[in-house]
């Protein structure tokens, strides 16, 4: 414990007594932080005002996040040597589980696109290992997003080349995360899984995007229920974790729900639907050409709801940013129809009360596909990084209220 304690007090982060302590060999019952030495992994950023500002936000994908930090303190605590994390970005290293956040999952040689949307104050970074993709003239491994931003065209053969299926980094478990490195410690990263080309996997992964539906001409209604539901958003590995988080949060999102349960589901029943543990955000996957009618109504207890989309054309009365477009709670549900002419990833999002409801998960995408498209990718997955602000959730900032930063 030697190290983990100089490593804790270098970065300034008070006195070994209050920092941490290990009183038996199970790390998990024994460990103990206090809440602000454990900050999402602000310890590595030092103190004052810029690293509290980048560190209290929860830096996600997903809705979930997985503390890359809290990982590897556990894994000191358990007698592992402190040197290197780069263990703790593979799957079950050292008998830990899964991250939280969205296993990407493909067979060698089978063609993998990734959608990423960023929402949220912060810039990211998407990063994976073991592959690159063609953009444009360009090879790639990264890709920026400003908050609002699209990158979409990550596409290459899993654990192959961008172009050519000949096996490179081959199967095993590959990290992909935001390349802002606090934001890895903080939660922003996952596992892109890559299975030998013969392995016997599910048609459809558990976090692959869905079939796409419509088509030229036709018209696909959506039936969304805005509700505040618990989400488990991060995972208690030590004790105190959880006093600062929560692992559940209470988080607000589009739940879609069939058609004959939209006017007559209690808040409760849609709540019913929701696994907290697996729920993604909302994607709506149409074929180019597509006629989409979402209905919205509102189930949540105060907040008012829209859905604003970015890219399918409409008149301005189909904008879901109007006041006429907001649904207040219990209020007359909403419909607008946009028509999905351009192919790629859209944003959709609340736009009636924008960073209440989207910090707190109002958000998801529009994916319109070609038929091209639809012919040559096998699995296709959709990334959200946002950062949801841990003011909201500790209480420091009434809802309503303006943004603590
Ligand atoms: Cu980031």
């Amino acid at each position: 414990m030697r190290r983990l304690f100089a490593w804790v007090l270098a970065a300034g982060c008070g006195t070994a007594a209050e920092t941490a302590h290990v009183d038996s060999a199970d790390a998990t019952s024994a460990f103990s932080l206090t809440a602000e030495q454990i900050r999402f992994g602000c310890m590595v950023m030092g103190e004052g005002a810029a690293a509290h500002a980048m560190c209290n936000h929860g830096h996600s994908l997903n809705f979930r996040s997985e503390n890359l930090y809290a990982r590897h303190l556990l894994e000191v605590a358990a007698g592992h040597p402190a040197e290197s994390e780069a263990e703790l970005m593979m799957g079950e290293a050292h008998g830990l589980p899964d991250p939280l956040t969205p296993v990407l999952e493909a067979r060698v040689g089978e063609r993998v696109r990734i959608r990423v949307v960023s929402y949220g104050p912060s810039m990211h970074d998407f990063h994976v290992h073991g592959h690159v993709w063609r953009d444009g003239e360009w090879w790639r491994d990264v890709a920026p997003l400003m908050p609002a931003e699209v990158y979409d065209g990550i596409e290459f053969f899993a654990g192959a080349g961008a172009e050519d299926p000949t096996p490179r980094a081959g199967p095993g478990d590959w990290m992909y995360h935001c390349h802002v490195e606090p934001h890895i410690a903080s939660g922003m990263w996952g596992l892109l899984r890559v299975h030998p080309a013969d392995a016997k996997v599910p048609e459809r992964f558990p976090v692959q995007l869905p079939a796409p539906v419509g088509g030229p001409g036709e018209t696909v209604d959506v039936w969304l229920v805005a509700a505040e539901v618990p989400l488990v958003v991060a995972r208690e590995f030590i004790p105190g974790f959880s006093e600062l988080i929560g692992m559940e949060r209470p988080a607000r999102v589009y739940v879609p729900v069939a058609a004959d349960a939209f006017e007559s589901a209690t808040a409760e029943e849609v709540a019913a639907t929701v696994n907290p543990e697996t729920f993604q955000p909302l994607a709506i996957v149409v074929r180019q050409g597509t006629r989409i009618r979402t209905h919205l109504r509102n189930a949540m207890a105060e907040a008012p709801v829209s859905l604003h989309p970015h890219g399918v054309a409409y008149p301005v009365t189909e904008d879901g940013s109007m006041p006429e477009d907001v649904v207040l709670p219990g209020g007359t549900p909403v419909t607008q129809e946009w028509l999905a002419d351009t192919p790629g990833t859209w944003p959709l999002h609340d736009h009636a009360r924008p960073v209440e409801n989207v910090t707190r998960g109002l958000f998801g995408a529009l994916v319109v596909v070609s038929p091209e498209e639809e012919t040559r990718i096998v699995r296709d997955y959709l990334v959200i990084f946002h950062d949801y602000d841990m003011d909201w959730f500790m209480g420091a900032a009434p809802t309503g209220q303006p943004h603590p930063h």
